[in-house]
């Protein structure tokens, strides 16, 4: 609980932090790597984790949030599903004085006292990542190119930022068209569904654009099922660099992937105890990523956990 005893610590009497966390899903492989980082963090860092999966709903994720007031946990992180509409639940936090730390994800509320900090990568330069992987490709070429693009869940910050950020470099040479682009909310089914959907209304397809890997190992059922070489037939960008992404690229069915780290555990916990103690940290907090074509992906893959 959150009768504070020692100076405003924000300790529970036994001195164990309790954390509350609001994950948005099981939605991809990232998303369950960031889980284990977490679950694990916390553990290895003595803190108390109390765990909620919101199943890609913002009512559920601010239900959790709630119960975690009401339980008076000291500190509450989440992942916020979509970028709006956080300003209600968060005044209850703060009113209730449990510091929140956002993880992953960004909102886009006016009032960044509603939070302490936010940890996690920078969506806009994963896009634009993606985005020169792919004026290099076609580097001296003047055919029309055209791109599809899965989008993930709508109206979250990487869907947004990835969006965005691709959109920025590409729009610089008009050979570059996106003929079609949808969500397929960041998981594998809804990548399949929506590239055959994408196959049948487009008869030339140049590239596909992902973002993340999951819809792109999706898409790649699709296309295979369409009698085409996906990476070779249809050129493959996605995002995050999973395990099965890294195989899928090594493999050559996908040409290029942006990282996205989800690693987040360890940081979340470092911040949360200084946030706790009272001890200033920075507003926002980077994520540390690259990215890699099918030959790094060979060097790499021994090394991945997730
Ligand atoms: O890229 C995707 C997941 O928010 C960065 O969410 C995360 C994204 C990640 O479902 O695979």
């Amino acid at each position: 609980g959150g009768e504070s005893d020692d100076a405003g610590s924000g300790k529970k009497d036994d001195g164990k932090i309790t954390m509350g966390f609001a994950q948005v899903g099981a939605e991809s492989g990232w998303r369950t790597a960031n889980t284990k980082s977490i679950q694990e963090a916390a553990a290895a860092a003595g803190i108390e984790l109390k765990f909620s999966d919101a199943q890609q709903k913002q009512e559920n994720q601010i239900k959790a949030i709630r119960s975690y007031i009401a339980q008076k946990v000291d500190i509450i992180a989440f992942s916020p599903v979509v970028e709006s509409g956080w300003d209600t639940v968060l005044k209850e936090a703060k009113d209730a004085k449990i510091p929140v730390i956002l993880t992953d994800r960004a909102i886009d509320s006016k009032d960044t006292t509603l939070y302490k900090t936010f940890i996690g990568s920078d969506f806009v330069v994963e896009g634009k990542k993606a985005g020169e992987w792919l004026v290099k490709e076609y580097a001296g070429k003047t055919d029309t190119v055209n791109l599809v693009e899965l989008q993930g869940t709508t109206g979250s910050a990487p869907a947004n930022d990835r969006k965005s950020g691709f959109a920025d470099v590409i729009k610089a040479d008009p050979k570059f068209k996106v003929i079609a682009s949808q969500t397929g909310d960041f998981t594998r089914a809804k990548g399949k569904e929506v590239m055959e959907a994408f196959l049948k209304a487009n008869p030339k397809i140049d590239v596909l654009y992902a973002h993340n890997d999951d819809m792109g190992l999706g898409a790649i059922e699709a296309i295979e099922a369409a009698g085409k070489k996906p990476g070779v037939d249809i050129k493959i960008i996605t995002v995050d660099a999973v395990k099965d992404g890294m195989t899928a690229l090594a493999a050559g069915k996908i040409n290029y992937i942006v990282e996205c780290s989800p690693l987040l555990g360890p940081q979340l916990m470092d911040l949360a105890k200084k946030v706790l103690n009272g001890e200033t940290i920075p507003q926002r907090v980077l994520t540390v990523e690259s990215a890699f074509t099918p030959e790094q992906a060979k060097t790499e893959l021994p090394n991945r956990k997730y």
